[in-house]
């Protein structure tokens, strides 16, 4: 059985098809077919020498084992010729890797010219998508065998945007933008993670990347757009979930994810905060402690909240619809 896997992995290595059924992720663009050729050709490379010297070691080692007490070993000091074969060969094998490698990373690197655009914004802890006619999505969705280039962003820490089945990855910084391009060559979905540790939530920093038809984007897109004609509580609960409040509130049931939850909040009086003050938990204090994290910390949660101010980052329209939506939360 066990040798039967390895034989089956291996001949799958060997003909440069590791899928999805063996131990790589599908192969979702053209990119991440040349990836793999590399990376089995450097397997295979490894293999063959791992065999000579280790083989060799083996075989040496026996051969010329000590057989009686008056065998002597034979003086050998050096053999230039081998040396230069030993040196040389694996010279022209890692030039020929480094350029190979070049010229992967360079189409990797080289933006499209003609590509469809899409902000992401990475924040503790979720990903935002921002596309050009104003639609915001947690989901990434792009069309199919079209060029997608990626704007990146994040407003707190470092994080870095790897999508495993494009052999993508990117750091998104703070203060600077960067940017990845990839082109899909199949629908479905994929996965994104957050590579680079960002503090609690790193682990869940996760969302899908979904790849639909032409026909099925620009539907999508109109939907998006038309979700701010929503009514207020309902266009609420869904920005709750894109403007990242989610990652760190329960909506609807009690318990603390980062932040408390905000079943119950409208209205609680002798709301206790982290001063030994109380507030009621009316309209404004929800405004304030939205924008102003900050300026009121409830108790439990001090000194400072780990919460970020979003003064600035949220349209009127946006606050009074979320505000909407917590106040529907009984
Ligand atoms: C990074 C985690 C995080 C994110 C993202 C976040 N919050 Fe918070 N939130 C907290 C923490 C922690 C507290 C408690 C400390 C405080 O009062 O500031 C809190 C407090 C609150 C409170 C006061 C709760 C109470 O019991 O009085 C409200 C209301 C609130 N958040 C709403 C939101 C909304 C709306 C969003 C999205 C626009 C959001 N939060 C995004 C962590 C977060
Ligand atoms: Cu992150």
């Amino acid at each position: 059985m066990l040798s039967w896997i390895i034989k089956n992995q291996l001949a799958e290595v060997l003909i440069g098809r590791a899928n999805a059924q063996s131990f790589m992720p599908t192969q979702a663009s053209e990119i991440a077919k040349s990836v793999d050729s590399l990376y089995s050709f450097l397997l295979i490379i490894s293999l063959i020498a791992c065999v000579i010297v280790i083989g060799g070691m083996i075989y040496f080692a026996y051969k010329y084992r000590r057989r009686s007490a008056n065998d002597k070993t034979a003086y050998i000091s050096h053999d230039t010729r081998l040396e230069i074969l030993w040196s040389v060969i694996p010279l022209v094998i890692f030039l020929f890797v480094f350029a190979w490698g070049w010229i992967i990373y360079h189409d990797m690197r080289t933006m499209p010219k003609e590509a469809l655009e899409i902000q992401v914004i990475g924040r503790q802890w979720a990903w935002v998508a921002e596309y050009k006619n104003g639609v915001q999505s947690n989901v990434l969705v792009v069309p199919v065998k079209r060029d997608i280039r990626l704007v990146l962003s994040s407003p707190d820490v470092i994080h870095s945007f790897y999508v495993p089945s494009f052999r993508i990855k990117q750091d998104v910084v703070p203060g600077r933008y960067t940017s990845l391009w990839f082109r899909a060559e199949v629908m479905g979905e994929f996965h994104v993670f957050c590579a680079e540790f960002c503090g609690t939530s790193h682990s869940g920093m996760i969302t899908k990347l979904r790849v639909v038809s032409q026909t099925d984007f620009d539907k999508w897109l109109i939907e998006e757009a038309d979700s701010s004609l929503l009514p207020p509580v309902e266009y609420g609960k869904k920005l709750f979930t894109t403007k990242t409040c989610a990652s760190c509130h329960f909506e609807d049931q009690p318990g603390v994810k980062i932040g408390p939850t905000m079943k119950g909040l409208f209205g609680l009086e002798n709301h206790e905060m982290v001063d030994g003050t109380t507030v009621t938990a009316d309209e404004n204090y929800l405004r304030e402690s939205i924008l102003a994290s900050q300026a009121k910390v409830v108790k439990g949660f001090g000194p400072r909240s780990a919460m970020p101010a979003f003064q600035g980052q949220l349209s009127e329209k946006e606050l009074s619809a979320i505000i909407e939506y917590i106040k529907s939360i009984k």
